[in-house]
């Protein structure tokens, strides 16, 4: 029976473009997860799209001085074309607030809100908040600067102080001012409806710890994970509003006079968002209704990508929602990176827009092929703790490993095949040990790389694809075909078969982490086109196979001269 798998990679907010720091984290993983479990025969769909709401967009196109949609619409456009040049292939791409979206993502909200509503989970309460008079709004915390209650820093956010590290209510701050004005700000009243955290704190300790152990075909959630999780919920979880006072959202559904004028939180709409464009997807595939094969049947398991700094949304806040739901089902696994940092000017740093040491997609993809990123950020994935990018390791990997091991034996076995045996896979003839620990080595390979990704360990996985290529070179080397083919042609041949044989194979098992290089071998080897089929490693391409015209996999990459860049 083929598993069925609900995939999701945290939705980006589009108010900006995307780095190596977000495809590490979440993205390129997912996109391993999905090919692999594709050509495994199993069922995928891989969602994903923009988080458009929430005040960062909002301020931004205040910024920009344009309408939030069409900033929105602008971010939401070009990462889709950044995960496009990588290679990072969804089911679908869509956008909480992206036209074709909006309908169905908004009914999707509202009902939720609605049923959570109805069920009792919300509790109503009214408080005291800062409202700018000119400008006519509430002010969310990142509006308002003032003086920190604790230290006295002048410049304090609305909800936490950079200078002492204290975090507060926004009216505690004294002499507060509203970053939009610049006016003071006034105290007035404010309702809006929490969700009861605190009643789920049972429900989700019992479901989270029966992810320690492996479960169903799922294995254990990594501990780093779990332990932050059950050490909030026994710290205690805290009732957390889901409602905004702002004009950019999904509005509040319900007939109560306080609910006019009222969003929901962003983070309340954003995570449904997986469900609404899957529902949307369904929908342009026919029926709308079959979003609940992949979110309510009990058979589909969903498997959630994301960045450590969503872990409590993912693995606390949303599933809490969907048990106050009701009717949905819960994910299997929720797979959480750390951040990855970047070596600059020497130092480990946090990869941030303003310190200007970003490494971009769109600008890689400028100058570098997907592939080789791919490659560094799998080999480098800060899967359980942090790590960094360091430019100058990428292009040493890159050539040292991807041309220098995988791309070289791929390149040496089809030249010397086209060159020797006309262009055609040669006749097995008769295997030695040698051979035959080759051709084991395969399967092998396969065995243990497939092990690796159902257990979402990336880095090892690729660490035995690229074993196996290794071990390729050093199986070349040692039988030098260049001299047996002059002492014994037959076994030549054989050597080559089984050469021919590891590079198709090589194909196939590098497929979810190198889409890009596994297809141009596949032309080379001029198999059809089509959907990778992950048993087809250890299928042999019969002898007399043509072998098309050798293209080089990698390319050699410099690190440009300090002479370079002062020009
Ligand atoms: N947009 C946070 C982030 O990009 C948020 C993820 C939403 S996933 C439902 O870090
Ligand atoms: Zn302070």
């Amino acid at each position: 029976m083929p598993r069925r798998f609900l995939v999701t990679a945290g939705l980006p907010y589009s108010n900006g473009r995307l780095h190596v720091g977000h495809v590490a984290g979440a993205y390129l993983p997912a996109d391993i997860f999905a090919r692999f479990q594709r050509a495994r025969g199993n069922e995928v769909c891989f969602v994903c799209g923009s988080d458009d709401h929430g005040v960062a967009s909002l301020m931004k196109a205040r910024e920009e001085g344009v309408p939030v949609e069409e900033l929105v619409g602008r971010y939401n456009r070009l990462q889709e074309e950044d995960f496009g040049g990588l290679g990072i292939e969804f089911d679908i791409y869509g956008g909480t607030h992206r036209p074709e979206f909006l309908e169905t993502h908004t009914r999707f909200s509202q009902s939720m809100f609605r049923r959570v509503h109805d069920n009792g989970y919300f509790v109503k309460r009214t408080t005291k908040q800062l409202y700018d008079v000119e400008a006519d709004q509430f002010l969310p915390d990142r509006y308002v600067e003032g003086t920190c209650p604790k230290c006295g820093n002048e410049d304090a956010h609305g909800d936490q102080c950079d200078n002492c590290g204290s975090t507060y209510d926004q009216i505690e701050l004294e002499n507060p001012r509203s970053t939009i004005t610049g006016t003071t700000p006034e105290l007035r009243e404010t309702t809006h409806w929490h969700l009861s955290l605190d009643r789920f704190q049972e429900p989700l300790r019992e479901w989270l710890e029966t992810k320690r152990e492996p479960h169903g075909d799922q294995p254990a959630w990594r501990p780093t994970v779990l332990n932050f999780v059950l050490g909030q919920i026994k710290g205690g979880l805290p009732e957390r509003a889901m409602t905004r006072d702002l004009h950019w959202g999904i509005p509040v559904p319900l007939e109560d006079p306080d609910a006019e004028g009222k969003v929901m939180y962003v983070w309340f709409d954003a995570p449904i968002g997986y469900i609404s464009f899957t529902a949307e997807l369904m929908k342009r595939q026919g029926n709308e209704a079959d979003y609940e094969r992949w979110w309510k049947s009990e058979d589909s398991e969903i498997v959630h990508f994301i960045g450590e700094d969503n872990t409590v949304f993912h693995a606390l806040v949303f599933p809490a929602m969907l048990m106050a739901e009701g009717t949905y089902q819960l994910p299997s696994q929720v797979v959480s990176n750390s951040y990855l940092n970047i070596n600059f000017g020497g130092e480990e740093q946090k990869i941030s827009k303003s310190r200007g040491n970003a490494v971009w997609v769109g600008e890689y993809l400028q100058d570098f092929d997907p592939d080789p990123l791919r490659y560094y950020l799998t080999a480098v994935a800060p899967e359980t703790s942090r790590t960094a990018f360091d430019l100058a390791d990428f292009v040493q990997r890159n050539n040292s490993e991807l041309l220098g091991a995988l791309g070289n034996f791929v390149n040496r076995v089809l030249t010397f095949t086209r060159r020797f045996f006309d262009g055609v896979v040669p006749p097995v003839g008769t295997r030695d040990e040698a051979d035959a620990a080759q051709i084991a080595a395969i399967a092998r390979a396969q065995t243990a790389i497939a092990e690796n990704l159902d257990a979402h360990r990336y880095k090892a996985a690729l660490g035995e694809l690229m074993a196996l290529s290794r071990e390729a070179n050093v199986y070349f080397n040692e039988k030098e075909p260049w001299a047996l083919r002059k002492t014994d042609p037959e076994a030549a041949g054989t050597v080559l078969n089984v050469c021919v044989q590891t590079v198709w194979s090589l194909a196939v098992l590098m497929s979810p982490f190198l889409p890009f290089s596994a297809a141009r071998i596949r032309t080379m080897l001029e198999r059809p086109e089509g959907d990778w089929v992950w048993d087809s490693a250890t299928e042999e391409l019969p002898a007399g196979s043509p072998i098309g015209e050798p293209v080089l996999l990698f390319r050699q990459y410099e690190l440009e001269s300090e002479d370079d860049s002062a020009e």
